[in-house]
Parts: C-alpha cells; sequence; structure tokens
C-alpha cells in the first residue's frame, strides 16, 4: 500500500488531520489500534477554543457542534470563600464551546466516512521504519489481513501517550520532560441538569472540584482525589456528598444529583517531549505533550498542533516548500511549553497539595485575590483560557 501521509493513531488529532489533509487533496490513510466503538467510547474532555471550532469547520466537521455546543462567555471561581466570575467575551473578546470529545470525535468520524476516507482499525504491532528517509513506511498486523505495510512521504504520530510514534524518535536524540502532580480527578457523567449555566472552579480547603456539563441533561463533574485512587474507590453517594461539600453553599443546596453512567480517574501531570518531529515523522496532540486538564488545554493544544502540520504538509504539496515542515517542531514546542504553563500555574491556583505548609497555604489565598481583584490577572487568565496564548 502506499499513500502520501501515513497517520498513527484515530483519535481527535487523527481524524482532525486527515480530515484537513482530504479538504485539500492530499491522500492519507490512518492506521488505529482499537476498534471504533473503543475510540467513540472515551468520555475525556469537554472545552473547545473559538480558533479550534473554526477548524473543526475548515474540516466540514461542525454542522452538529454549531448546532449544539453550548457557547460559554465566562466561568466561575470559588475561592472556598466566595465566588467570582471571569469574563472571558468581555476581557478577551472571545468565548468558549462547551461540547464532549465523545460528541466531536464521532462528528469526525462520521464526516471521514462522508468523504470515503481510510481508517483501518485493529491495527496492532505497529512500528515506523525508515523515517529519515524520504521513503519511511509503516508495518503492522491484522486480525483479518494478517502482516501489512504502508508507504509514505510521512507519517503524523497522533497515538497519544502511550502510542509507539514517540519512541520511534532514538532515545539519543528525545528528551522528555514530566512533571507529576501527588493527586489526580476523579470524573462522573451524570444525566442530570447542570448545577450552573457555566462551569464552577472550585478551590475550597477540602481540595479542588469543577461542575462542568455537556448538555441540558448531562452534566460532568470532578473532585480531586488521592492520586493512588480508584475508580471504584468512590461509590457515587460518596462523590456527591464530597463534591458538595467543595462548592459553593448556593449552588450545593440545588445540585441535581443522579446515577454516575461514567466514572474515571485521570492523572494529574505534565509531559513534552522533545522534539517533536524526526526525518519525516511528526508528533501531534498527546503523543508530544500532556497537560492537567485544569485548564481544559489537552484537546484544543492537539488541534494546535494539527492545524500547524496540516498546513506546513498543504505548503510542501502545493509548492515544495519545506519551512512549514522544517519549523514544525520549535512552532509546537514553543506553543506546548506556554499551555503546560498556563495549565500548572491554573492547576496550583485551585488544588490542595499534600504537604503544603501555612505559608503555602497563605500564598494560594494571595494568588486567588490577585485573580479576584486584578484586571491584569484577569486579562492573562482569560486569554490563556480562550487560546490566545500560542
Ligand atoms: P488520543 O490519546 O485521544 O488518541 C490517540 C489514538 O491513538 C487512540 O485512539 C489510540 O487508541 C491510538 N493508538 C495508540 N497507540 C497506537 C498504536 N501503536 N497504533 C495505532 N493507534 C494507536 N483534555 C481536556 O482538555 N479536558 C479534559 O477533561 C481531559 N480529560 C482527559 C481524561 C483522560 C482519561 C485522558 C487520557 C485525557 C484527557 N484529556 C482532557 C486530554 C485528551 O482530551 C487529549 O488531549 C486528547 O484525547 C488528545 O487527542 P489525541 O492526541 O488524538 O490522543
Ligand atoms: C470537562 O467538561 O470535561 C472539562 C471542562 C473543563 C476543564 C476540564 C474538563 O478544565
Amino acid at each position: 500500500m502506499r499513500t502520501k501521509v501515513a497517520i498513527i493513531g484515530g483519535g481527535p488529532s487523527g481524524l482532525l488531520l486527515s480530515l484537513l489533509l482530504h479538504q485539500a487533496g492530499i491522500d492519507n490513510v490512518v492506521l488505529e489500534r482499537k476498534t471504533r466503538e473503543v475510540v467513540l467510547g472515551r468520555v475525556r474532555a469537554g472545552v473547545l477554543e473559538e480558533g479550534v471550532v473554526a477548524l473543526i469547520g475548515a474540516a466540514g466537521a461542525s454542522d452538529l457542534l454549531r448546532k449544539h455546543a453550548l457557547r460559554h462567555d465566562g466561568t466561575v471561581i470559588y475561592d472556598g470563600t466566595s465566588a467570582f466570575r471571569i469574563d472571558f467575551a468581555g476581557i478577551s473578546g472571545q468565548s468558549v464551546f462547551v461540547y464532549g470529545q465523545q460528541d466531536l470525535t464521532r462528528d469526525l468520524y462520521d464526516r471521514h466516512a462522508e468523504i470515503g476516507g481510510q481508517i483501518i482499525f485493529n491495527a496492532e504491532n505497529l512500528a515506523i521504519h525508515d523515517a529519515k528517509s524520504d521513503s519511511p513506511f509503516v508495518t503492522w498486523t491484522s486480525e483479518a489481513q494478517g502482516a501489512m505495510q504502508l508507504r509514505a512521504d510521512f507519517v503524523a504520530g497522533c497515538d497519544g501517550f502511550h502510542g509507539v510514534s514517540r519512541r520511534t524518535i532514538p532515545d539519543t536524540v528525545r528528551h522528555e520532560y514530566e512533571k507529576v502532580l501527588p493527586a489526580a480527578w476523579l470524573g462522573v457523567l451524570s444525566q442530570t441538569s447542570p448545577v450552573h449555566h457555566e462551569l464552577i472552579y472550585a478551590a475550597s480547603a477540602r481540595g479542588f472540584a469543577l461542575c462542568s456539563m455537556r448538555h441540558h441533561n448531562l452534566s460532568r463533574y470532578y473532585i480531586q482525589c488521592v492520586a493512588t485512587d480508584l475508580a471504584e474507590d468512590w461509590s457515587d453517594e460518596a462523590f456527591w456528598s464530597e463534591l458538595k461539600r467543595r462548592i459553593p453553599g448556593e449552588f450545593a443546596a440545588k445540585l441535581v444529583t443522579g446515577p454516575s453512567i461514567e466514572k474515571s480517574v485521570v492523572p494529574l501531570r505534565a509531559f513534552v517531549c522533545e522534539p517533536m518531529q524526526w526525518g519525516r515523522l511528526f508528533l501531534c496532540g498527546d503523543a508530544a505533550h500532556i497537560v492537567p486538564p485544569t485548564g481544559a488545554k489537552g484537546l484544543n493544544a492537539a488541534a494546535a498542533d494539527v492545524a500547524d502540520l496540516s498546513m506546513a504538509l498543504c505548503q510542501f504539496y502545493a509548492s515544495g516548500e519545506q519551512s512549514g515542515l522544517e519549523g514544525y517542531s520549535a512552532t509546537a514546542l514553543a506553543r506546548a511549553w506556554k499551555i503546560v504553563r498556563f495549565s500548572l500555574w491554573f492547576t496550583g491556583l485551585l488544588h490542595r497539595f499534600p504537604g503544603q505548609s501555612p505559608f503555602d497555604l497563605n500564598l494560594q489565598r494571595a494568588d486567588l485575590a490577585q485573580l479576584r481583584d486584578h484586571a491584569a490577572m484577569q486579562k492573562i487568565m482569560s486569554d490563556s483560557y480562550v487560546g490566545f496564548v500560542r
């Protein structure tokens, strides 16, 4: 088999890249380790930047998003005593859009099927070969077809944190930076009406909590938990009772609870791989970087990589110009580190970590007061959250 771009990974990064390349008439094949059902079953992210919504539109997959996504012009921050609002629209002139990653990935898959895109599921034991040559190839096995090979001009590593692409870059070339935080998030999805029409980020003395949503009858809640907690360690009752103790009383009083239809634990860590390219292999999204979900940046950062790589590939195939490809890693890494910085700052502001001294807690209180009272601080936070920090 032969194509122009072999895309490893059928998550949001891989599908978005495949659609954007298709729009430009650039032949590509997506290779996904799991089944479509497994990929679409992942709940994950919930907030999209306005620029990412436009990118999904450029990929031809935004019809349902534009119809059903909830536009949020701001968010509520609770400092443990009082709540205040950050007015994204007023401060940054942009909003964010609440639309679950599950729905987005489904839309991307539906569009991909509409255009007759090529995707191979259950691609096991995938390996990338000759990435430093101008004719790399990918091998894999599948029950249906046995050992397979695909030759390509370029390979896009969109296979997430546990994928094979990043590890294809030799240890002598690859530098990995990681910061693991001593906490995790326990997330619950429930078919209940959201407690508020905007998100509530709560920095309570008992730990962080987040009230989010998917639509008017589907809510997404998180509480900070111990890093070693398992979802099954928490009953629904225990979850709801703890959430109520961490959010402002006025919201706790009207919180609609119900059975969890999904419950999962997400570790809090930041990770960056340098470089994000090696020869004709280019890494996008979680394959190259991970951020704590506090800033709602993981999926948006992945989309930004995809936008850069698709533009660079379009430039190459249109005119032979290689500057976009040659500068991809430097551009994407400069952005990734700013996104890591914002996500870690926002996480540190809102979470309580083991070993924090009374001095640390007073500093945290001062930082929250600074965000509440100073327009300059709100400008930095708002611009970062809506996606201006690039
Ligand atoms: P993904 O991991 O989504 O997709 C990679 C794909 O590659 C997968 O389908 C995988 O099966 C496939 N793959 C892996 N190895 C392969 C191989 N060897 N061969 C072929 N295919 C292979 N972000 C937020 O903004 N907010 C959140 O609340 C949030 N919650 C999260 C919760 C969890 C549990 C996780 C893991 C992440 C969360 N994220 C969140 C971040 C998440 O949304 C990612 O940023 C987003 O999925 C990135 O998309 P991809 O880069 O496509 O990687
Ligand atoms: C979500 O709705 O899943 C969500 C929203 C905002 C975040 C993280 C997760 O910061």
